[in-house]
């Protein structure tokens, strides 16, 4: 007779839905998170040591030890997901979160993870960039059938090779990732490795997008392009956590993108180099510094800095479309029109009404206008200087000299010494000196007059 573990190894697969009590009672306990707050590392209560990841506004998951054997147990389900204060998610995800817990192990771990599905729909779970038998890759009706409603499979492989992973769906994919399922893999390096460096602080977190039409709660799961929500793990900004470092720690990033477009992930005032992709750590001669690495779908990129300037540094997506909520995408540009007297009468017919972008749009950050439920302002947050007029894919790396080691506590706004933050100029103002152009750009234009004097010529072929 073949014993467990020879039968999943010969089998691949084995569906353990529709067994008796007894052996249901094998499976690890389902651990259940409804907030989302990022919580603290977790550290390895057995086996080999390693310096835990803080997942943002996530959290790792935990296991048990069955023999040699690093269990999980993972549960496809709906939840709720408080995408930033004032505006609550219908998403589907795991074990009550979108993203699922991050998967912590070590190199060498052999790994059994258990999946419940709890979905309307059947489901599997593909383990994005691992080495792994075949048919525990995940892909429904390629490699394994279908995780029916109800039911519970297992996958278990050998964690083969150190790096950043992702898992999601590869069943219903369109749909079920534009609902939010998908989570982050972590497999530490056993010993010390050539190229992974020990980090004092080590975060992670997946790019996604959404699309939920302002005053509604579940995503459009169709849309291909026009998202409205782009999130750092299911978050917006200012909902997502500060990266809360001590000056000088050396600080790792993991970013993965699950959404449907690439995003260019820029630092503030440090330089990184990119350490790792899911294709594993990058050969050091291979590497440059950057302060702005681009994402592709589908793709992760590890970088590593070292924080030595104090102060509240951006870390945001570079495409500005990105750092705004929903509402803001299809606002017809006003610059310039003159709106004088519409607004009351519009109002007549629309109490709400309001006249918006006439001098940009960076009143809208001050304003109270009127939002549908469950809807976030598409441009917010303020800090010690006023409104930071960003949503989406912003947050902040904050460097301080006294933040404690393993301490992720949020230290506040930083308090800059007298003299160093940009300020109005007090002395005297000269008009600025224009160029006026002649001709193509190579050709030298001429400088007109004494500060003051401009000659501005009008467009040649316009009338009136
Ligand atoms: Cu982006």
């Amino acid at each position: 007779m073949p014993n467990r573990r020879q039968f999943l190894a010969g089998a691949g697969l084995l569906a353990i839905g529709g067994v008796g009590r007894a052996a249901l009672a094998v499976l690890p306990e389902v651990a259940l998170r409804h907030s989302a707050d990022t919580a603290m590392p977790l550290l390895p209560a057995d086996g080999a040591s390693y310096n835990p990841v803080v997942t943002l506004n996530g959290w790792t998951a935990p296991w048990r030890m069955n023999g040699s054997v690093k269990e999980f147990h993972l549960v496809a389900e709906p939840v709720e997901r408080v995408i930033a204060p004032g505006m609550t998610a219908r998403l589907w995800g795991y074990n009550g979160q979108s993203p699922g817990p991050t998967i912590e192990v070590v190199e060498g771990d052999r790994v059994r993870i258990f999946v419940t599905n709890r979905l309307p729909e059947h489901t599997t779970v593909h383990w994005h960039g691992q080495r792994l038998p075949n048919g525990m890759d995940g892909v429904g009706g390629l490699t394994q059938p279908h995780i029916p409603p109800g039911k519970t499979f297992v996958y278990e492989f050998i964690a083969r090779r150190p790096g950043t992973f992702m898992y999601h769906p590869h069943a219903d994919e369109m749909v079920q990732m534009a609902m939010g399922m998908m989570g982050l893999w972590v497999t530490h390096p056993r010993k010390r490795h050539p190229l992974i460096d020990p980090v004092d602080r080590d975060f992670c977190f997946l790019l996604g997008a959404f699309d939920i039409e302002p005053g509604s709660y579940t995503p459009k799961t169709n849309t291909m392009l026009d998202f409205n929500l782009f999130t750092f793990n299911s978050r917006v900004f200012p909902g997502i956590d500060s990266l809360n470092v001590r000056r000088g720690d050396r600080v790792r990033i993991r970013i993965g993108n699950l959404s449907m477009t690439n995003h260019p992930i820029h630092l503030h005032g440090h330089e990184f180099d990119v350490t790792g992709t899911d294709g594993g750590p990058t050969p050091k001669e291979a590497r440059w510094p950057e302060v702005t690495v681009d994402i592709a779908v589908g793709q992760m990129r590890q970088i590593e800095f070292v924080a030595d300037e104090e102060g509240d540094w951006a870390l945001h997506c570079h495409k500005s479309h990105h750092t705004m909520n929903a509402m803001g995408h299809d606002v017809p540009t006003m610059i310039g029109v003159d709106h004088r007297g519409i607004a009351e009468r519009i109002q007549k017919l629309v109490p709400d009404y309001m006249a918006m972008g006439e001098r940009g749009m960076a009143e809208m950050a001050e304003m109270e206008m009127p939002l549908p439920d469950n809807t976030l302002p598409m441009m917010t947050g303020q800090a010690q200087f006023g409104a930071v007029e960003m949503g989406g894919m912003f947050t902040v790396v904050k460097v301080r000299r006294d933040q404690r080691p393993g301490d992720y506590s949020n230290p506040g706004w930083y308090k800059h010494p007298v003299g160093r933050v940009a300020h109005e100029w007090a002395g005297g103002v000269m008009d600025p000196v224009r160029t006026v152009g002649t001709g193509g750009q190579s050709m030298p234009g001429t400088t007109t007059g004494s500060p003051g004097m401009i000659n501005v010529r009008g467009p040649s072929r316009h009338t009136g």
